[in-house]
C-alpha cells in the first residue's frame, strides 16, 4: 500500500516537474504574453468601379489605392455576389451565396436574411479583437450591431451630404442634384470626418495589447457626386471620354437592361430621354473626381498606419461592393448583369507576403471572410461557402476556382476564364432570357453569343454549373 502510494507521489512530482519545465520554455520561446495577432485594416468603398491605375486603367487618378496595390495583389477578376449596396454588403459579411430569396435588394439587412450567421466583424470581436465601424460597413447602421466592440460611427447629417444652401433646398422639396463642386476642405463631406475619426481609433488602438480589426466604409463615389474643387480640377471636362460602347449590345435580351431610375431621380437628370453628351461627360468628371475624393482620405489611413510603424503587423483589405456603368450599353448605376456592374476592385497587403503582383484568378467576394480566418489563424465557422485567397496572396501565380457567381434578381451569372453567361428564370426555374459574352474576343461585352449554334454545348455546361449553385 505504502509502495504504492510512494509511487503515485513519484509520478505526480515527475508530471509538475515536467509541466513547470514546459511551461519556461514556452514563455522563452513566446515571451510572456502569446503573439499579438495581425491588426485589420477593412476598407470598402461605395459603387467603386476598377477603373484604376493598379488595374491598368487611365483617366481616373487615384495614386492612394495605386500606393495600397504596391504592397499586396490586386484581384483583376473579381466578382460581387449581387450589384447593389446591402444584397452584396450583407453576403460579403457572411460569406454566404445569395438565392432568389435571400441577399435580394438595396435593403437588405443580413440579420434578417441570414439569422444566426456570424458576421465577419463578429467573429473576430469573439477571437478578441477589438472591432469598430465607421461610415457605410453594413447597408445599414443598425444591421448585426453585435459583430463591433464600440458602437457604430456615422458623421452627424442627410446620406446625400449636400452643402451648398441651394442644394439642400432643393433635396427639401424634391430631389437634390446630382452633383456638388463645393471650394471646401476634405473634411466638409462626411467621408472626411469619418476619416478623421478612424485615425484617432487607429492612434488608440495601436497602444492597447488587443489586434484590431477596423472597418472604415466610404460613400463615395456612390451618388450624389459631391466632392470638393479640387478634385473635380483633376479632370478637365474636354478631355473626359465617353464610353465606347453607349450601345445596347447585339442581339442581348431586353432584360438585361433598365431605365437607370436611381440616376434619373436626381434633379436635372433626363426623366424618360436619353442621356446627352454634355450631361454624360459632367457625370463621368464628377464620378472619377469622388473616386479621387475617397482615394485621397485612403491615403490619409495609409499614411498613419506607416507613421505608427503599424504596416509591418497589419492586414489591409480594399474592395468596392459592386461595379457601375457610365455609359456602357446605355446604362448607367449597378444593378445589371453586365461585366461592368459585377466586376469590382480587391486589393489585399498583408505582411510578408507578395507585393506588387496582380492575380488573374477568378474570386468572389464570398472569399474575403475564409482569406481572412486564414491570414489571421482564425478557425472558419461552418457557413462559410467561399475559398480563401491565401495561396493566391503566396503565389499570385495560382488559381483559386474555375468559376465566380453573381445573381440579381431573377439573373443569375457565371464567370468562367473565358465567357460570362447569364440566364433568368422566373419562379418555376423557367428560363425567359439569356446571354453569352466571350471576353477574350470581346471584353467590352458587345455581342450575345448565346443564341448561337456554336455556343450550345458551352451554354449547356454553364448552365449545369448554374444549376448546382442554384440548388
Ligand atoms: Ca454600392
Amino acid at each position: 500500500m505504502n509502495k504504492q502510494i510512494s509511487k503515485r507521489s513519484f509520478l505526480k512530482t515527475v508530471c509538475i516537474v515536467f509541466l513547470c519545465l514546459a511551461s519556461v520554455n514556452l514563455s522563452t520561446v513566446f515571451g510572456e504574453t502569446p503573439k499579438k495577432r495581425p491588426n485589420v485594416l477593412f476598407i470598402i468603398v461605395d459603387d467603386l468601379r476598377p477603373q484604376l491605375g493598379c488595374y491598368g486603367q487611365k483617366q481616373m487618378i487615384s495614386p492612394n489605392i495605386d500606393r495600397l496595390a504596391s504592397d499586396g495583389v490586386v484581384f483583376s477578376k473579381a466578382y460581387c455576389q449581387v450589384p447593389v449596396c446591402g444584397a452584396s454588403r450583407a453576403s460579403l459579411f457572411t460569406g454566404i451565396r445569395p438565392d432568389r430569396k435571400r441577399f435580394v435588394t438595396y435593403y437588405t439587412y443580413a440579420q434578417k436574411d441570414a439569422p444566426g450567421a456570424v458576421t465577419l466583424g463578429e467573429h473576430f470581436k469573439k477571437n478578441g479583437y477589438h472591432t469598430i465601424a465607421n461610415g457605410k460597413v453594413f447597408h445599414h447602421d443598425d444591421d448585426s450591431t453585435q459583430s463591433w466592440t464600440e458602437p457604430h460611427f456615422e458623421p452627424t447629417g442627410h446620406w446625400r451630404d449636400y452643402q451648398l444652401p441651394e442644394n439642400i433646398e432643393l433635396q427639401n422639396v424634391n430631389s437634390g442634384p446630382a452633383y456638388e463642386n463645393v471650394d471646401a476642405e476634405d473634411s466638409i463631406y462626411k467621408d472626411g470626418k469619418m476619416i478623421d475619426k478612424t485615425i484617432e481609433d487607429i492612434k488608440r488602438l495601436a497602444k492597447t495589447d488587443k489586434p484590431f480589426f477596423i472597418a472604415a466604409g466610404l460613400r463615395k463615389p456612390h451618388l450624389p457626386f459631391n466632392a470638393p474643387k479640387k478634385y473635380w480640377d483633376m479632370y478637365p471636362l474636354e478631355k473626359i471620354d465617353l464610353a465606347d460602347n453607349a450601345f445596347r449590345a447585339k442581339d442581348a435580351p431586353d432584360a438585361a437592361f433598365h431605365g437607370w431610375h436611381e440616376l434619373r431621380g436626381y434633379f436635372g437628370m433626363p426623366k424618360k430621354e436619353e442621356m446627352p453628351d454634355d450631361l454624360a461627360r459632367k457625370l463621368i468628371q464628377g464620378y472619377y473626381a469622388c473616386a479621387s475624393y475617397a482615394d485621397a482620405q485612403i491615403g490619409r489611413l495609409l499614411d498613419m498606419l506607416e507613421e505608427l510603424n503599424l504596416k509591418d503587423n497589419t492586414i489591409v483589405v480594399l474592395l468596392g461592393d459592386h461595379g457601375w456603368n457610365l455609359g456602357e450599353h446605355t446604362l448607367w448605376a449597378k444593378h445589371c448583369s453586365f461585366n461592368t456592374s459585377l466586376r469590382a476592385p480587391i486589393i489585399i497587403s498583408v505582411p510578408g507576403m507578395t507585393k506588387n503582383r496582380t492575380s488573374d484568378s477568378l474570386t468572389e467576394f464570398i472569399d474575403i471572410f475564409p482569406t481572412l480566418c486564414d491570414l489571421t489563424g482564425l478557425k472558419k465557422p461552418v457557413q462559410l461557402q467561399g475559398k480563401s485567397l491565401m495561396p493566391a496572396l503566396k503565389n499570385h501565380e495560382i488559381h483559386i476556382k474555375d468559376a465566380a457567381f453573381s445573381r440579381y434578381h431573377d439573373a443569375d451569372s457565371i464567370r468562367t476564364d473565358r465567357y460570362l453567361y447569364t440566364e433568368w428564370t422566373d419562379d418555376d426555374g423557367k428560363c425567359y432570357a439569356r446571354m453569352l459574352y466571350d471576353h477574350q474576343n470581346d471584353p467590352d461585352e458587345n455581342v450575345n453569343i448565346a443564341e448561337h449554334p456554336d455556343m450550345a454545348k458551352l451554354v449547356n455546361k454553364l448552365k449545369k454549373k448554374l444549376d448546382q449553385i442554384r440548388k
